[in-house]
């Protein structure tokens, strides 16, 4: 029934299926002085904090509480398992504040139980221009769940958008809340079939063997683009040019500026840190110019209960971009993104990925079942804050999970 979700600034389910159409814009107008200067009281024996995410120590306390709490899949075979490099990168992106990385700590252990987190960005949402914070890892502890902490983490981390004067925001889930402005399913393909049958993720189809799905889902060692080669900081303009135009085809995207660019796309390596983000472009052999650029980012899941398997290793189709999708010819695209992506999966086979991610948004539909992916169970649900707008088919591009 929704009781708190029917008292937030969010689009009603009916609202949608109302024959008038949708005016687009904010919901609720927020007068910055009305917004309270502090937060509201949490449950006995418990109090808010701040997470200081360069602090290596409380980097290192959201990480536990991610890995032990965070989403698992609805068999609990399988839980998320984001690295400490993945949170820096995905939470100190250009903007960040520190102010939005919120924790909820035990008063006596100081034990941290909850986050909620946010990272500003600006939208297009068809062409209107929305400052938002994009809202991710709202995670609470095991043992405090079904207490109600939910609707009081999302009205803290709101006042602190409010107060910093940000006043829509996008997230993703895979529950349903009202309302979806996008929808999208989970598709997988399978880099190393056999593990991923022996954790229990890849069925044996009826009928077939373990041979056959190793031999169907075999790679070339090689990828088979002239002119495809690792994304480099010399790539950065003429990369967020080609995205910039590829993006705005779409009605809702991220409108970045060329810093976001090279946080989000350029991986620098660094002592002890893990790789997170794989970009790629393809330089044109004779004009050298940038024509395509595809990427992908590592998230790894705990196997929750394998003797033999401790974590599954998954790629996730990032951000990409061709110039085939400006000659207006679907066939075109196609065949350019059939060839783009397989060496996309070949790159992902050889940093030793386990499974390929990608969801059923922007242009993806035009390849995935040609290249062996197959319809996982997951879907993932686009939601803006206090932004009223037609639904929009086909998603947002982000890495924010579920
Ligand atoms: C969810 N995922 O419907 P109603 S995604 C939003 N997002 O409210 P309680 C959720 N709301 O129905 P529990 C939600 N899941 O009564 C549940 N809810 O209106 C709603 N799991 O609260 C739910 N992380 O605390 C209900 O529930 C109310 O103890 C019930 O906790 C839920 O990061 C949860 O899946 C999810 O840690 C925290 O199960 C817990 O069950 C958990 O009694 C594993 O809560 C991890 C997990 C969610 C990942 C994500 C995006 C979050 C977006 C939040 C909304 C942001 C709004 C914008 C704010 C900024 C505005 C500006 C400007
Ligand atoms: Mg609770």
């Amino acid at each position: 029934s929704y009781k708190f979700w029917q008292t937030q600034p969010v689009p009603r389910f009916d609202d949608q299926a109302a024959k008038a159409p949708i005016a687009q814009g904010p919901i609720k107008i927020i007068k910055p002085d009305e917004v309270s200067k502090t937060p509201d009281p949490l449950l006995e024996g418990f109090e808010w904090c701040t997470l200081d995410l360069t602090n290596e120590t409380e980097l290192r306390e959201l990480y536990e509480l991610l890995n032990n709490h965070y989403v698992e899949d609805d068999n609990a075979m399988f839980r998320f398992s984001y690295s400490q490099s993945f949170l820096h990168w995905a939470l100190m992106s250009p903007g960040w504040k520190k102010e939005w990385h919120v924790g909820v700590r035990a008063t006596k252990s100081r034990k941290l139980v909850a986050s909620i987190c946010g990272v500003p960005t600006e939208l297009r949402v068809r062409g209107e221009r929305i400052k938002v914070t994009e809202i991710n890892f709202l995670c609470i502890h095991k043992k405090l769940r079904s207490k109600r902490l939910t609707p009081v983490l999302i009205k803290e981390i709101t006042r602190r958008c409010y107060v910093n004067g940000i006043f829509q925001a996008i997230y993703t889930g895979g529950v349903i809340l009202p309302t979806p402005v996008s929808s999208c399913r989970y598709y997988h393909r399978a880099l190393d079939w056999l593990k991923l049958y022996e954790v229990g993720f890849s069925p044996l189809p009826h009928g077939s063997t373990k041979a056959r799905q190793i031999t169907k889902n075999h790679l070339p060692s090689n990828t088979s683009t002239p002119g495809l080669r690792a994304m480099e900081v010399k790539d950065i303009d003429a990369v967020y040019d080609l995205l910039e135009r590829y993006m705005r085809r779409f009605d809702l995207n991220q409108a970045f500026t060329r810093d976001e660019i090279e946080h989000w796309l350029v991986y620098k390596e660094q002592p002890g840190k893990e790789q997170v983000v794989w970009s790629y472009v393809v330089e044109d052999p004779e004009t050298h110019k940038i024509t395509d650029f595809v990427s992908f980012y590592n998230l790894e899941s705990t196997v929750i209960d394998n003797p033999k398997h401790e974590a599954v290793r998954a790629a996730y189709l990032y951000y990409y971009a061709t110039e085939t999708a400006f000659t207006d010819n679907t066939k075109a695209l196609k065949d350019r993104l059939l060839v783009l992506m397989n060496d996309a999966l070949i790159l992902a086979k050889q940093a030793h990925f386990d499974v390929f991610n990608a969801l059923t948004l922007h242009d993806n539909p035009l390849f995935l079942e040609q290249l062996k992916f197959g319809a996982g169970d997951g879907q993932l649900h686009f939601y803006l804050y206090n932004y009223r707008t037609a639904p929009v088919p086909g998603g947002i591009n982000d890495k924010n999970l579920p």
